[in-house]
């Protein structure tokens, strides 16, 4: 337990980071934000997942210990007491389940003071997997992020055994569709039903929707067209390390 502590830290020692990858408007191609994904190359076992990582932290009782330092390592890699953050633009991370408590808004609250970023430019990507344990409790959170101008995302949303559930309880702004339903949209007349259908649903319900894992342009095209909102994916960037992202940020700022 005290080996995983030390992954915690913000020290140079830490074998943890993070990389940004951006989201674009579909229809003017502009950044709209950037999520958040940790890495961790092993020296002996190679890259461990993020699962595995999360995993390990809420295991060893460290879910709100990680959530801390990923704040942290964000205003250092992004300089949010540096330079002003740019208002246009969203930073997404993505929840683990032991922080998705009551206590999560008015801790977050906190921390986003602390940490010089408005709750208006945080947006919070929550699974199934994390909203499952009771209804009721998944909405009343959702409100209290509401109530202070953070957004919520519903992340992998298709991959589930009870995706619509989830959107008809809780009210999301977001809904990020599964890469798994974005390849081979502009060849696969099933996929493409599949995403026109969920894209009507969701703005039906004002949610707005985000393509994820788009890889080329023909299935950007596809995901514009099918009325998707913005996109994700290696077609416009892999996620990058902080320096890169300082760099596309200047642009931005
Ligand atoms: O980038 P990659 O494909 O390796 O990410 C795999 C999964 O890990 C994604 O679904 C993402 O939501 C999750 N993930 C990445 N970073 C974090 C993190 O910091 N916290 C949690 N809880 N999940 C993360
Ligand atoms: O939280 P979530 O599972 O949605 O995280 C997105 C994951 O998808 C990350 O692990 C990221 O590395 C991965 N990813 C992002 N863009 C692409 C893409 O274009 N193709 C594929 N295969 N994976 C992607
Ligand atoms: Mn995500
Ligand atoms: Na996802």
């Amino acid at each position: 337990e005290s080996i995983s502590m030390g992954l915690m830290d913000v020290s140079i020692s830490n074998p943890l980071r993070l990389v940004y990858q951006p989201l674009y408007a579909l229809n003017c191609r502009e950044m709209t934000g950037m999520e958040v994904l940790v890495r961790w190359q092993h020296p002996e076992f190679g890259a461990i997942s993020p699962l595995e990582i999360t995993e390990l932290a809420e295991n060893n009782g460290l879910g709100q210990t990680y959530a801390n330092w990923l704040l942290e390592r964000i205003r250092h890699d992004l300089q949010l007491d540096e330079l002003p953050w740019p208002s246009h633009l969203r930073i997404a991370i993505n929840l683990s389940p032991s922080i998705f408590t009551t206590q999560l808004p008015q801790w977050l609250d906190s921390r986003l003071t602390q940490i010089g970023l408005p709750a208006a430019q945080l947006l919070v990507e929550i699974t199934e997997t994390i909203a499952m344990v009771e209804f009721k409790r998944s909405q009343f959170i959702v409100n209290e992020l509401h109530k202070l101008g953070i957004t919520v995302a519903l992340d992998d949303f298709g991959t589930g055994y009870s995706s619509l559930s989830y959107l008809r309880e809780l009210q999301v702004d977001k809904l990020k569709i599964d890469k798994s339903f974005i390849r081979q949209l502009h060849a696969d007349k099933k996929q493409r039903m599949f995403v026109r259908h969920i894209v009507r649903l969701s703005h039906y319900l004002d949610v707005s929707v985000v393509a994820e894992g788009i890889e080329t342009e023909a299935e950007e095209r596809m995901a514009h067209k099918l009325g998707c909102d913005e996109g994700q994916g290696y077609y416009y960037a892999r996620p990058l390390e902080a320096e890169a992202m300082r760099l596309r940020l200047g642009q931005e700022r």
